[in-house]
C-alpha cells in the first residue's frame, strides 16, 4: 500500500531548453519524481499543460500534499483517487508526472515492473515510428518542408534490430542532405530530426529509396488558415479538395505506409474521405483526437481514421488514456504512444505503451530524450525474453 506524505514540484528543462515540471512524491516506501514534457504543435482541444503558468501549478500541487495522506494507493485504478482530487486547480501536465510518480511508488513497493501495474498478459512490443527529417513548426528554418515530420517504421524481429535500422538510415541521410540540400548545415531540431531547405517531395524521394516502410506527419493543421493549406516551399495554398488530391498522390508515389493528421483539426470528414480510399494504410489522428475518448469515439463513427496516438498530456489523465486504449482496442484502432517535441529524460512512456498494449512507439530515432525511452523498452524486450 502506497500512502503519499507529502507533494513537491520543480521545473526542469525539456529538449527545447524550455521548463516543464517534475513532481516528487514522498511516501511510506521512498521518494519518486517524474517529469511531463511539452508540445510546440499542440491541437486545440488539448487540456492546458498548466492552469495559469508553471510556477502557479508548482505552488499548488505543493499545497495538495496533506490531501492524498487519507489515501492508500495499490493499484492502476486508484489513480482516480488522485485525480478526483487534483482535477480543476492544475493542467495535464501536472497531473501527469504526479500520476508518473505514483506509479513508480507503487512499482517498487509491489517489486513490479511498471508496465506489470497495467497488464501482466502482453508479449508484443511496440514498432518504433522514427522522426528522421523535421519541418513546419518543428524547424527553425525559413525555407523548409511544410510537413512536420518524415519517419522511417522499419518492420524487423525486434525493437533493438529497428533502433539500430532507424539509425544507421539517418547517417545515410546525413550524407544525402550533404548532397543534395546546398544549405544543409547538418543542424537538428528539438526532436533530433535533420532540418532542411527541401521541399517535401524531395526529401519523401530521398527516404523512399531505403525499402522500409515511411510515413509522414502531415500536422496539417500548423499550416492551414481560412480554410486553405498555406504552403510556403513552395508557395501555393490547397483548399481540403487539393489537399486531398495531393495527399492521394503522395501517398501513391512514395508508397506510404502511415500519414498522420493529413487535414485540420476539425475534419473528421476528410480523414474519412482518405481512409475509404486507403483502407490499408495508417490514417492516424493527432491533433484530431488529442487523446480523448469522446474524439476517438467520434472519429471511430465517422471512419475518420485507423490509428491514433496517444500522448498522456494531452488529455492530462491516465484513466482517459485507459479508457482511450480499451476503445482503440476494440474497435481495431491502431494505438500510437508518442513523445511531445520537448522532451526530458523520463522513460516512463515505454511502460505505458507496453502495458496498455501499443502497436507502435513514435519516439524520435537519437538523442538522449528519446533514447531513454527506446532503451526502456529494449530492456522491456530483453527481460521477457529471460
Ligand atoms: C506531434 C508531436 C510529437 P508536438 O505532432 O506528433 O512529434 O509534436 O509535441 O510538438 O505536439
Ligand atoms: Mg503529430
Amino acid at each position: 500500500m502506497v500512502k503519499v506524505i507529502g507533494v513537491d514540484a520543480k521545473f526542469v528543462l525539456d529538449s527545447r531548453k524550455e521548463k516543464t515540471i517534475s513532481v516528487s512524491v514522498k511516501t511510506n516506501v521512498g521518494e519518486f519524481s517524474a517529469s511531463a514534457p511539452s508540445g510546440k504543435s499542440t491541437g486545440k482541444h488539448e487540456v492546458k499543460p498548466y492552469k495559469k503558468n508553471l510556477s502557479g501549478d508548482i505552488e499548488t500541487i505543493k499545497k495538495f500534499s496533506e490531501y492524498f495522506s487519507e489515501e492508500s494507493l495499490d493499484k492502476f485504478d486508484d489513480l482516480k483517487r488522485v485525480e478526483d482530487i487534483v482535477e480543476g486547480h492544475v493542467g495535464g501536465n501536472t497531473i501527469i508526472a504526479l500520476e508518473y510518480a505514483i506509479l513508480k511508488a507503487m512499482a517498487h513497493e509491489q517489486k513490479k515492473e511498471i508496465w506489470q501495474l497495467i497488464n501482466t498478459n502482453l508479449k508484443k512490443l511496440p514498432r518504433l515510428v522514427g522522426n528522421c527529417v523535421g519541418g513546419g513548426k518543428h524547424s527553425e528554418l525559413v525555407k523548409k518542408p511544410d510537413f512536420q515530420e518524415f519517419l522511417l517504421i522499419p518492420n524487423l524481429k525486434s525493437v533493438k534490430e529497428n533502433f539500430e535500422k532507424n539509425k544507421t538510415i539517418k547517417k545515410e541521410i546525413e550524407r544525402i542532405l550533404e548532397r543534395t540540400d546546398k544549405k544543409f548545415e547538418k543542424k537538428k531540431n528539438e526532436e533530433n530530426a535533420w532540418i532542411t531547405s527541401l521541399n517535401e517531395k524531395e526529401i519523401l524521394d530521398i527516404l523512399s529509396k531505403f525499402k522500409i516502410p515511411i510515413g509522414l506527419d502531415v500536422a496539417a493543421s500548423s499550416f492551414f488558415k481560412r480554410k486553405k493549406y498555406d504552403y510556403k516551399n513552395p508557395m501555393l495554398k490547397r483548399d481540403s479538395e487539393e489537399q486531398f488530391g495531393y495527399l492521394c498522390n503522395l501517398i501513391k508515389n512514395f508508397n506510404l505506409f502511415y500519414i498522420e493528421d493529413p487535414f485540420g483539426e476539425e475534419d473528421f470528414e476528410s480523414f474519412a474521405k482518405l481512409l475509404k480510399k486507403f483502407p490499408e494504410r495508417l490514417i492516424v489522428g493527432d491533433d484530431l483526437t488529442v487523446t480523448s475518448h469522446k474524439r476517438l469515439d467520434k472519429a471511430i463513427k465517422m471512419k475518420s481514421i485507423s490509428g491514433i496516438i496517444v500522448k498522456p498530456n494531452q488529455c492530462g489523465s491516465l484513466l482517459e488514456v485507459k479508457k482511450v486504449c480499451e476503445l482503440a482496442k476494440e474497435k481495431k484502432i491502431k494505438i500510437i504512444f508518442s513523445h511531445r517535441s520537448g522532451e526530458t529524460d523520463e522513460s516512463i512512456l515505454a511502460d505505458l505503451a507496453f502495458g496498455f498494449g501499443a502497436d507502435f512507439f513514435k519516439c524520435g530515432i537519437d538523442g538522449r530524450e528519446r533514447e531513454s525511452k527506446i532503451k526502456r523498452l529494449i530492456e522491456i524486450e530483453k527481460s521477457l525474453k529471460m
